[in-house]
This record gives structure tokens, C-alpha cells and sequence, in this order.
């Protein structure tokens, strides 16, 4: 009897799940200009996303089925005249609209028309057909060059206490960074990302920091790579917004290989700092 009504319940449960309307899921782009290849602006798809799941967009892909779906993906996403949403900073941006589908065996992306409220020589940030995406009233700036030495300084007690020497530190670059209250608290958090490389004997040995600080004195969190010559890892910072809608945003990071590229993306998450996504790689 036990028995039956515990199957009776699985049932109603599992009917009752099935019932419940799915989460809407959402598209999110990388706003990237490429002057050389395609004269200006174009997106590519790096997440989809019910606001708290995380997914990645269909790709094309050797198996029949998998391309199908890729190919549905970009018609109904890249149909041309398609309007954007574009945040930059968590701050709304302004708008991007789909001029045509250029994806190629390289990568799926679109060449788009940006109308941004403020007109940066080189203006990135995230396209979404999100709806519960809502504009930050925080903080949201460059690094000063005060604040850049600060992190600077920082990456290389870092770096050192991880024995890398101090003439790689000199030179490594600073390849993306910003100055924002990342969770709401009024205080302003630095995130910066470095990069460098080095020869030694012969080997080439490649190094990626991440860092979140603070106010430039503590490490929050960080995420160090160091790599080969054949399997070059770098994460960029690229952006950051509250793709969740829980009051802290997600940093979205540029990871490039070799001869590729992709997206993840850090949360925090009961306090701590952790990689809740890791896109696919697919192009320049
Ligand atoms: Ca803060
Ligand atoms: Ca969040």
C-alpha cells in the first residue's frame, strides 16, 4: 500500500513538473567590432539562458542532427531586421540590430548595426533578447591608472608567491580591466585580467591571471593559468551584468586558444567566486 502510493505520488509529481511552463530562454551575444574581416560591428552567441541556467547555443557540428538544430538556431536568431538589447558595464547601452547571418565553418556570428547611447571608438558589451535583464544603478568606470599600478602590484605578489619571476611580471599586460560595484554593496570592486609570455630554453611558457580585489589591497578571487606553447590559454575580462538576477553580477570572460575562442563565466555564489559556465570554443 506504501508502495502504490508512493508510485501514485512519483506520478502526480513528475506530471505536475512536466506541466510547469518551461523558463524562457533568453540569447546571449558578444558585441565584438572586427574592422579587418567583416568592416564593423558583429555578435556571436555565447549563452543561452533562462536567467539561472546556463547552456550553450547549438553549433554547427559534424553530426546531421546537431547541424540541423545549429542552422534552426542561427535562422531564428540572425533573421535579419532582429533588435538587441545591448548592455555594457550591467548599464544599458543602447541597441544592436541584425544586418545578416555571417557565420561561417569558423564560428556563428552576424554583422549588426549598433545605435549605442554613447559611441566608444571600440564599444564591446553583451546583446540579449533577455526580458528580466534590468540596468544597473551602480558604480561602473575604467581603472584609474592609480588603481591599474594597484592591481598591477597585486598580480605580482600573487605571481610571486607562485614563484614566477619578477622580469615576467614587468612585462606582462594588463589585457582587460574594469572598476565596479559588482554586487551592490557601494564599494567598488577592480577586476583585471594580465597575460604574458616568456622563452626559456627553447620553451615558451604562457601565463593568464585573472584577479578580483576589493579596492586593489586584497586578492578576492583569481584564476591562474599557466600553459605551453601548444595548448596557450588566456582569459580576457570582457564584461560584466546580473545575468541571474540574484543582485550579483556575472564576470564574462574571453578565453582564447590558440586558434580559438569562447566564453565562461564566473559567479558568486553563496559567497564564493567560482566558474559556474564554460562555453564552447568556435572561431576567431
Ligand atoms: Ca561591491
Ligand atoms: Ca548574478
Amino acid at each position: 500500500m506504501v508502495r502504490k502510493l508512493a508510485l501514485f505520488l512519483f506520478a502526480v509529481t513528475a506530471a505536475w513538473g512536466q506541466s510547469k511552463a518551461p523558463q524562457p530562454q533568453a540569447v546571449f551575444f558578444a558585441l565584438e567590432m572586427q574592422e579587418e574581416e567583416h568592416g564593423g560591428y558583429i555578435i556571436a552567441p555565447f549563452l543561452v539562458s533562462g536567467g539561472s541556467t546556463y547552456n550553450a547555443p547549438p553549433l554547427p557540428s559534424e553530426d546531421p542532427k546537431e547541424q540541423k538544430r545549429a542552422e534552426a538556431f542561427q535562422a531564428r536568431v540572425f533573421r535579419s531586421g532582429t533588435v538587441y538589447k545591448l548592455f555594457s558595464g550591467g548599464k544599458a547601452a543602447g541597441e544592436v540590430k541584425v544586418l545578416k547571418d555571417i557565420s561561417d565553418d569558423l564560428g556563428t556570428y552576424a554583422s549588426v548595426d549598433v545605435s549605442a547611447k554613447e559611441k566608444k571608438p571600440k564599444l564591446q558589451g553583451i546583446a540579449t533578447n533577455a526580458a528580466w535583464l534590468k540596468e544597473s544603478s551602480r558604480e561602473e568606470r575604467p581603472l584609474t591608472a592609480e588603481e591599474a599600478a594597484k592591481m598591477r602590484a597585486l598580480a605580482a605578489k600573487y605571481l610571486k608567491a607562485r614563484a614566477v619571476p619578477t622580469r615576467f611580471v614587468d612585462k606582462m599586460e594588463i589585457t582587460g580591466s574594469t572598476a565596479g560595484d559588482l554586487d551592490g554593496d557601494g564599494r567598488v570592486e577592480f577586476v583585471a585580467t594580465f597575460r604574458g609570455d616568456e622563452s626559456r630554453k627553447d620553451v615558451q611558457i604562457n601565463r593568464s591571471l585573472l584577479l578580483l580585489s576589493q579596492d586593489g589591497t586584497d586578492v578576492v578571487f583569481a584564476s591562474y593559468l599557466s600553459t605551453g606553447e601548444t595548448d596557450v590559454q588566456t582569459e580576457v575580462f570582457f564584461d560584466h551584468l546580473d545575468i541571474d538576477g540574484d543582485g550579483v553580477d556575472e564576470l564574462i570572460i574571453s578565453k582564447r586558444y590558440y586558434e580559438d575562442a569562447g566564453y565562461d563565466i564566473y559567479s558568486r555564489k553563496l559567497g564564493k567566486w567560482k566558474k559556474v559556465y564554460s562555453g564552447p570554443t568556435s572561431g576567431p
